[in-house]
């Protein structure tokens, strides 16, 4: 119920902004000059997430510097229902483009088709819409080079052997599915990997009090528990204060924030490297490339290419069968460099 109820609003939300939209625009083409930049929205995964914080502020620093009105809508938390209200609040506001990260792959798509059909246009960025709801995805780095990283961790930190467990954040986020999935296939098929054991992947659907919860949980039912993956800087966060509040000897790897694990890293601390982007730049990857689809730059079809800023990006085919656009490579931290970074993210 609640769902069609969301629904019925955003359509009626859209009916209203396709005519104020349409009058803006009719009138606009009758004065002969488009408005200069255009008005981009990015919709994140929650509030209340400095990732996502940070992701936003280089969306809205790109639009800005590009000349364009940037709309920044946080769901209240990450989840579809709140995500649904964020997509529809900035519909009202006769957007150009929007660009989302999804905290569910497919369940936003009815509304996205709503707002694909009032002509405009979507993208992805952190965590995909499945693709027919987008036109590109702005993806932080590769999917197996992720997986590969953290699964080379987890080798490298338990010496080799023992048991592991992930601490992920929506069950249904694309981002965290193809993470855990391609974590799965290589301990699966690379005997490197043949004496860990992945004993559980639990969800803290980027909540930090839940994912405490399920923190305690994994260091509660498995005492033989050497390490936690957490590909989420928020259960990254969670996992090293219950580690370090219980005096734990599991250790930590995953997706952190530097500026959040600076304290809980170190060659014997409870983290002694871990991983990431910057979100800065996979904020202002998602407004270049809303812009360059809103300017018919690119239609986000595979073999495309546009410049920015940061550089030139190809749209490339992705693992999901839609396309996407890569950032770069994961970057590596520990006590050597998590300082200097902690002053940037
Ligand atoms: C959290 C979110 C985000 C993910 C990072 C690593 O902030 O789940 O989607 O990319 O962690």
């Amino acid at each position: 119920m609640k769902k069609r109820v969301l629904s019925v609003l955003l359509c009626v939300a859209m009916t209203f902004s396709i005519f104020a939209g349409c009058g803006k625009k009719d009138e606009m083409a009758e004065n002969t000059e488009i408005a200069e930049g255009g008005t981009y929205a990015f919709v994140p995964k929650s509030a209340d997430n400095a990732f996502n914080e940070k992701e936003a502020e280089g969306f809205k620093k790109a639009v800005e510097a590009a000349g364009g009105t940037a709309i920044i809508s946080y769901p209240k938390e990450a989840t579809v229902d709140a995500q649904l209200l964020a997509i529809e609040s900035v519909i009202f506001q006769g957007v150009d483009g929007v660009c989302i990260a999804a905290n569910d792959f497919e369940a936003l798509s009815v509304a996205i088709g709503e707002v694909q059909d009032a002509g405009i246009k979507v993208c992805s960025v952190d965590s995909a819409v499945e693709p027919s709801s987008r036109l590109v995805h702005c993806n932080q780095a590769g999917v197996n080079e992720i997986a590969k990283a953290l699964m080379d961790a987890v080798l490298d930190i338990t010496g080799g052997e023992g048991q592991f467990a992930v601490l992920s954040s929506e069950a249904k986020a694309a981002n965290q599915i193809a993470w855990v999935d391609e974590m799965r296939n290589l301990l699966e098929t690379d005997s490197k990997y043949s004496n860990l054991e992945l004993v559980e992947v639990a969800y803290g659907d980027d909540d930090s009090e839940k994912s405490k919860d399920q923190a305690k949980k994994l260091l509660e039912n498995y005492p033989e528990l050497k390490m936690i993956c957490a590909p989420t800087t928020v259960g990254m966060l969670a996992s090293a204060e219950v580690i370090s509040e219980q005096e734990s000897s599991v250790k930590l790897t995953g997706l952190g924030l530097p500026s959040e694990m600076k304290d809980y890293m170190g060659d014997d601390a409870i983290c002694p490297y871990m991983f990431l982007w910057n979100p800065n730049d996979l904020g202002a990857l998602g407004a270049y490339t809303i812009m360059a689809l809103c300017n018919d730059e690119i239609t986000g079809a595979e073999g495309e290419t546009f410049s920015c800023t940061m550089g030139e990006y190809t749209v490339q085919a992705a693992v999901d069968g839609g396309t996407e656009i890569i950032l770069g490579s994961p970057y590596k931290f520990d006590s050597s460099n998590v300082g200097e970074w902690a002053q940037v993210y």
